[in-house]
């Protein structure tokens, strides 16, 4: 927090606290009383479960751990504790309802204002109480991309609503882009809410990759399913082929066939695919599969990182490709700002040092790795975190979403899924190896 004093950080987090409420809300009063507690997906949770859990961390990390406080309600914890009940289980619980809901959250919030007015932000307390705070900041926006996803897959008349987001300023030239060999610095040690599986910051010795400036497009992905690619069991990798062929996978999810073309269902407005924008809603499979039809493969976590943070002209890593500046909207699409990923091209100001664009915001980007701990890890604030998902089932996404917010959203983030998941906003870009003559 450095240059920040004590009261600036109180209005910092103040302000953060609003910010994710106001759009917790707005989420929820979008929609019915029906639509708030059915479960539109057996992947998702009802909405009103998201909205409860959010007020239960907050009441558990904030009004009794960092303020020591009465609980506001110590009845409910174990309904809302997401390890206790998978989401299929969710709706069968005896639930709050959407009014309890409301007053629940509401109460919580009232407390944490006063625990927030009241708490140490100074000296030795600082780090621990400022990141409780940050870290309630980001779960909340967390359930907020995901309750954006419940809404997508809820049936009815469009209920959100967002301008398109900006076009591209000026002629756009999809092509590659060369990392050259040499060590960078993954991961952070200073950066103030990142969590803890962004930790410690480690040197690495990447070799040389090529990487596309851009994701891969609606335009793309169309030539691909043309060519037979869902059919064709040599762009897949086995456990891709085998899930395939039981589930039929023919499209994205959330594309429509109609007649000879294919529309897409972008909550509730069936339209015409823009052809320049990043594929969204497809799996790890997929990508894999599109990448092994391209002559290419998804790059690593750590080549993702890298071209999104290395700054060949200083030899250090920044905060975002564009530098160390908080995003703003001329940066990333980002924070449910629109409701959909920008075209190519649309962010010429939020490019890496060596031209990689839109690595921030628009669709998650799915990478090769599995999810493993930096060296010198640490489990914080619980291992529930992070460290319980650790292993070869998860895969990492990066980079943000136009639903991430951020809040949850930084050069070193790092969110994971199962390989089969499509309703999160998952997208890809391609990267492969050099050819020697690429190198010299
Ligand atoms: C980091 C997005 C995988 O939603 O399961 C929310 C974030 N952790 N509550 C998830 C999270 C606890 C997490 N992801
Ligand atoms: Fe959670």
């Amino acid at each position: 927090f450095g240059e920040l004093d004590t009261e600036s950080l109180r209005d910092r987090v103040a302000g953060q606290l609003a910010r994710s409420r106001a759009r917790s809300t707005a989420l929820t009063d979008a929609v019915d009383e029906n639509d708030l507690v059915k479960q539109h997906s057996k992947l998702m949770s009802p909405l009103v479960w998201d909205f409860a859990h959010i007020g239960n961390q907050e009441e558990l990390w904030l009004v009794r751990d960092v303020g020591g406080r009465e609980p506001v309600r110590d009845d409910i914890d174990n309904m809302y504790d997401a390890f206790q009940h998978p989401r299929s289980d969710r709706p069968a619980l005896p639930l709050l309802s959407p009014a309890e809901t409301r007053s629940y959250v509401q109460q919580v919030r009232t407390k944490v204002m006063d625990v927030l007015a009241s708490t140490p932000l100074e000296g030795r307390k600082l780090v621990e109480n400022a990141f409780a705070f940050g870290m309630i900041v980001q779960h909340e926006q967390q359930h907020n991309e995901t309750m954006l996803a419940t809404h997508q897959l809820r049936d009815g008349e469009p209920v959100l609503h967002a301008p398109m987001p900006p076009a591209p300023p000026g002629p756009v030239l999809d092509k590659e882009i060369l990392v050259p060999a040499g060590p960078f610095t993954m991961g952070t040690s200073v950066e103030p809410w990142a969590l803890d599986n962004e930790r410690p910051a480690h040197r690495i010795e990447v070799g040389a990759f090529v990487i596309d400036k851009y994701p891969v497009t609606n335009a793309g992905y169309l030539e691909f399913i043309a060519s037979g690619g869902y059919d064709r069991p040599q762009w897949w990798s086995e456990e891709g082929w085998a899930y395939n062929r039981k589930t039929g996978l023919r499209a994205p999810r959330f594309w429509v066939r109609d007649g000879d073309r294919w529309l897409r269902d972008c909550f509730g407005v069936v339209e015409p695919l823009v052809l320049d924008e990043p594929v969204v809603h497809v799996c790890f499979y997929e990508a894999e599969a599109y990448a092994a039809w391209a002559g290419k493969r998804l790059p690593t976590e750590i080549e993702w990182e890298k071209a999104a943070r290395h700054d060949p002209a200083t030899g250090r890593s920044r905060r975002y490709p564009w530098g160390d500046e908080d995003p703003g909207p001329e940066h990333a699409n980002l924070g449910q700002a629109h409701l959909r990923p920008a075209r190519i091209g649309a962010y010429p100001r939020g490019e890496s040092p060596l031209g990689v664009a839109q690595l921030i915001g628009d669709v998650w980007e799915w990478t090769s790795s599995d999810f493993h701990a930096y060296p010198g890890f640490v489990a914080f604030p619980y291992q529930e975190y992070s460290e319980v998902f650790f292993g070869a089932d998860y895969k990492m996404l990066r980079g943000g979403s136009f639903g991430a917010d951020a809040a949850a959203c930084r050069g070193t983030f790092r969110n994971w899924d199962y390989p089969i998941r499509r309703q999160i906003f998952s997208g890809f870009r391609l990267a492969r190896d050099p050819g020697p003559e690429e190198t010299r």
